[in-house]
């Protein structure tokens, strides 16, 4: 296997600064080396464009119905991103973005959208399907998958949307803090919720294994994306918005080894991505190790390796 790694050092989706620092202390982390371990033959790109936010204006918004901070900002990372990802798979590769906030997301799923038929398994606390005229917040990096879809908020602007991303086949994994109407969206969509009530039920394994199989059902590929909030703020303090009550370490690498496996048997895999590392709230960098760690399960590594 072949990687590609693609740094979007941005805050402009968040609401506390820090979490542009994600790419670099991910890299610090040894993310190249982990991979190479693991089996996987890694370039890094470096970064797309993202100048600092302060040096931006927040107000600029293109969604002129209700709010959203740094559009403008967020379009050229999208526009960038998502050629980035498109040229590292028309080359054989799979793309690993590391962010920066989770806005980036609009920028891969388009990119991993452009030549196919796609669904996404979103590794998250949050559903990330508000809309600007929904959002409890205006930060993008809660609405990526709204944009993806196409809500109506995002009608026309075609920066935002993965036309090939099929709602069907989006399924959310984790999930624990959802605002209201967001939640009635979620119920509403096409696509597939498992709480982490239905992990406490049914187990990571069973779970991980049937987001895999609903996300990859009849189109060509799986874009897997990690919010590290998914995981229990214990395991990763270094995120923005933890919410208790997350995965545990070992459970979030049985479903990376899961989704390892599925990409194993099926060819599902089309794109990553690793989003969220927030380095200046977090001890140690512990977060962007684990963010490592679990790329490289994500993309085939075994305790014991391989023969
Ligand atoms: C919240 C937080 N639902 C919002 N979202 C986060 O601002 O829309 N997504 N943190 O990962
Ligand atoms: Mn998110
Ligand atoms: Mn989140
Ligand atoms: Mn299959």
């Amino acid at each position: 296997k072949q990687a590609r790694i693609i740094g979007a050092p941005t805050d402009y989706g968040a609401n506390r600064r820090g979490v542009d620092m994600g790419p670099s202390a991910i890299r610090y982390a040894g993310l190249a080396d982990q991979l190479e371990d693991a089996g996987v033959s890694c370039t890094d790109v470096g970064d797309v464009t993202a100048p600092p936010a302060e040096t931006q204006d927040a107000d600029k918004r293109v969604p002129e119905e209700g709010n959203a901070k740094f559009v403008e900002e967020i379009e050229a990372v999208s526009h960038e991103l998502a050629e980035e990802v498109e040229a590292t798979i028309a080359g054989g590769a799979t793309p690993l973005v590391v962010g920066g906030d989770h806005s980036v997301a609009i920028g891969s799923l388009r990119g991993a959208a452009a030549d196919a038929d796609i669904g996404t398994v979103w590794f998250d606390a949050h559903a990330d399907l508000n809309a600007p005229s929904t959002s409890p917040s205006g930060n993008v990096h809660g609405m990526p998958l709204a944009a993806a879809l196409g809500h109506r908020d995002f009608a026309g602007v075609d920066w935002a949307t993965a036309p090939r991303l099929n709602p069907e086949n989006v399924v959310w994994v984790g999930l624990r803090s959802v605002d209201d109407q967001e939640a009635a969206d979620v119920r509403d969509s096409a696509g597939t919720a498992f709480t982490m009530s239905d992990i406490d039920e049914h187990g990571i394994d069973e779970i991980t294994e049937r987001a895999m199989a609903i996300a990859s059902d009849g189109v060509d590929g799986v874009h897997v994306s990690l919010d590290l909030d998914w995981l229990d703020p214990n395991e990763a303090p270094g995120v923005g918005t933890p919410v208790r009550g997350g995965v545990t370490y070992r459970e979030a690498h049985r479903a990376m080894e899961i989704v390892a496996e599925h990409d194993r048997e099926h060819d599902s895999l089309r794109s990553m991505e690793a989003v969220e590392v927030n380095p200046i709230l977090d001890e140690h960098n512990e977060t962007a190790h684990l963010a490592t760690e679990l790329a490289a399960s994500a993309l085939g590594k075994r305790i014991l390796g391989r023969e």
